[in-house]
């Protein structure tokens, strides 16, 4: 294959691994033109244009949401398919009970099937990427190709794009090679195929986000996690965020939440005005990597470059600096359109107009049975949109992390926040997470879905090797952060939540930080520590202790039920679960037994 040029006749790149690649690729999916992207403004103008020209854009009003464009997916194409997402390791086991697993020939040739003239007439993009900031020994370069210019509208906002990622990588082979193609968009044809040993991902069929930015979760999670233990760091589902206090006193804190309990909300919350002169800096909503440095200590950087949020839900109360975010230079993925060429989203502020379009284009009429934006409608916005952007979101070096936290949507049973005694039980914490299913997911309300770490769609591996790598890095640490649980979703008997969340959540965060820093009390249960009366900061709050009692209690016979859940879930991990999470449940049981027999009868 011939170098690419850049404007001025320069090869944009010589790299014999990359062009002969790119050359095998299109000589399979047979596309009419190539297209290398550079990164540069003029090829974003270009490519808005032409997909305007084309409807896959459309241009919202210019004035009030300038540079932001709606674009409307495939009806059938809504959200990321974990049925259609294969791991495919040479064995299943490397796999694990978790993933679907394909074996890689198989995937090879199935997919080469449906790639094979998936392209004709159409063009490749070719997309080289970097997801960390550039300059970072943390970093990872990929390169997608793709037949869709809304890909790469999104990978531009989503990662460092273009002929920077082209220079750093020179002559090396070590990139990611995606392959994409959106082919005639039918679920039948659909498949999203990880190969972490070739450090290759093949996506055919879908048009959506999380099944084509192949940056996001397939790399920066998938395989990255592959990665991650095969050169000892960590690829985790996990926001990062600093916590600034009055004195200027720094703190870094990575939370790890399952899908949709409000990740982007947290790791851009305001703190409330009891906190005056405290910050919360964002340093990233959704992806860490992170990296034992020279100190001991752990070190996050934020593979991404933007975000890629949930918009229903987001309003000026829940995260006022998502709706400053979104608000220029976003593309929005089926939301409702309104009258005056602006947006609309269910949860939003203000009235709910009385007419939308909604987001598969047709006309709504407020009290409508139906949503009028999908509730995984999402907007693409780039991270510097941010108010609160940390100046250190672009340190290569990445931020020390002092305190990790691992939170689900539970109405029972787990307190507003424990501390886990020690790294092994932040292990346990983060293999038992779990979230209970809404009624819209499953049609039974209440049912705990275990989602070790977040991880359960995006772990690149087997499972029970993956708690075993965690456990294994305290190993590396001098320094290891300090781990918590947190429930912001408990309910009390009367069916209400016990805490009212959102920006309240900063005095939960600030006994973290005061822990983290051992500077704060706090109350042994059998399971960790929590707050006591007092530990927690509730002066500007207008909630009766009891409640906050309630909780941050720990009910004897709800554990009792939970840790017999976590047993069942244990079985179905298989023989690679460490033995020592097993442990430590029993252990657990046997503490509890024993605080059960003691307690004076009534
Ligand atoms: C996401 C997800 O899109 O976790 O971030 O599903
Ligand atoms: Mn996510």
């Amino acid at each position: 294959m011939q170098p690419p040029t850049d404007a001025s006749g320069k090869p944009l790149t010589k790299n014999q691994h990359l062009l002969q690649w790119v050359d095998e690729m299109a000589r399979l999916t047979k596309p009419e033109r190539i297209v290398w992207c550079d990164g540069s403004e003029e090829e974003k103008h270009r490519l808005t244009e032409e997909s305007v020209a084309k409807g896959v854009l459309l241009p919202l009003n210019q004035q009030k949401l300038p540079n932001c464009f709606l674009h409307r997916s495939n009806t059938n194409d809504v959200a990321r398919v974990e049925q259609l997402t294969f791991i495919c390791t040479p064995t299943k086991d490397e796999a694990g009970p978790t993933n679907n697993w394909m074996a890689p020939a198989e995937a090879y040739k199935k997919l080469g099937a449906l790639f094979d003239g998936s392209m004709k007439g159409r063009t490749m993009y070719v997309i080289p990427y970097v997801m960390g900031p550039i300059g970072s020994k943390q970093s990872k370069i990929g390169v997608e190709l793709t037949d869709s210019a809304y890909v790469v509208l999104n990978m531009r906002i989503m990662t460092r794009m273009g002929q920077a990622a082209l220079k750093l990588l020179g002559e090396s082979n070590d990139f990611n090679r995606g392959l994409h193609s959106t082919l005639d968009i039918n679920p039948e044809r659909r498949f999203i195929c990880h190969f972490p040993q070739d450090n290759t991902i093949w996506s055919v069929g879908s048009g959506y986000g999380g099944n084509v930015l192949l940056g996001k979760k397939c790399l920066a999670l998938r395989v990255g996690s592959y990665l991650g233990k095969s050169e000892g760091w960590l690829a985790e589902h996990m926001l990062i965020l600093g916590v600034e206090s009055p004195e200027g006193e720094m703190t870094y804190v990575a939370a790890a939440f399952p899908s949709a309990c409000g990740k982007t909300n947290f790791a851009m919350m305001i703190p409330p005005k009891r906190f005056k002169g405290w910050k919360i800096w964002t340093v990233g909503d959704d992806i860490a990597w992170m990296r034992v440095g020279a100190d001991g200590r752990l070190y996050a950087i934020n593979p991404e470059a933007g975000y890629f949020g949930v918009a229903p839900g987001t309003n000026a109360t829940t995260n006022p600096n998502a709706m400053e975010t979104v608000s220029h230079d976003t593309i929005f993925t089926n939301v409702a359109l309104a009258k005056d060429g602006t947006i609309w989203w269910e949860g939003m502020d203000g009235e709910t107009p009385d007419e939308l379009t909604d987001w598969t284009g047709k006309p709504w009429k407020k009290g409508s049975s139906e949503k009028a934006a999908h509730p995984n409608s999402r907007f693409t916005s780039p991270a510097t949109n941010n108010p609160a952007l940390s100046k250190f979101s672009e340190d290569p070096e990445g931020v020390p992390i002092s305190a990790i936290i691992f939170g689900g949507r539970r109405a029972t049973t787990v307190p507003l926040v424990m501390q886990a005694f020690n790294w092994m039980n932040g292990v346990f914490f983060g293999a038992t997470l779990g979230s209970e299913t809404t009624a819209a997911a499953t049609g039974k309300v209440g049912i705990v879905r275990r989602d070790p770490f977040a991880m359960l769609p995006f772990c690149g591996y087997n499972m029970g090797s993956y708690f075993a790598h965690w456990l294994s890095m305290q190993a590396r640490m001098a320094n290891p952060p300090k781990i918590f649980l947190v429930n912001w979703f408990r309910k009390g008997d009367d069916g209400k939540f016990l805490w009212p969340g959102f920006g309240e959540n900063m005095r939960v965060l600030k006994w973290v930080v005061d822990r983290a820093r051992l500077r704060v009390g706090g109350q042994e249960t059998p399971f960790g520590w929590v707050p006591k009366a007092g530990d927690l900061d509730l002066s500007g709050i207008d909630i009766p202790h009891d409640k906050v009692d309630e909780a941050t209690s720990v009910n004897l016979d709800e554990w009792q039920t939970e840790l017999d859940s976590i047993g069942e879930f244990f079985k179905t991990l298989g023989p690679s679960l460490p033995k020592v999470l097993d442990l430590h449940r029993q252990v657990s049981l046997e503490r509890l037994r024993i605080l059960r027999e003691s307690q004076p009868r009534a």
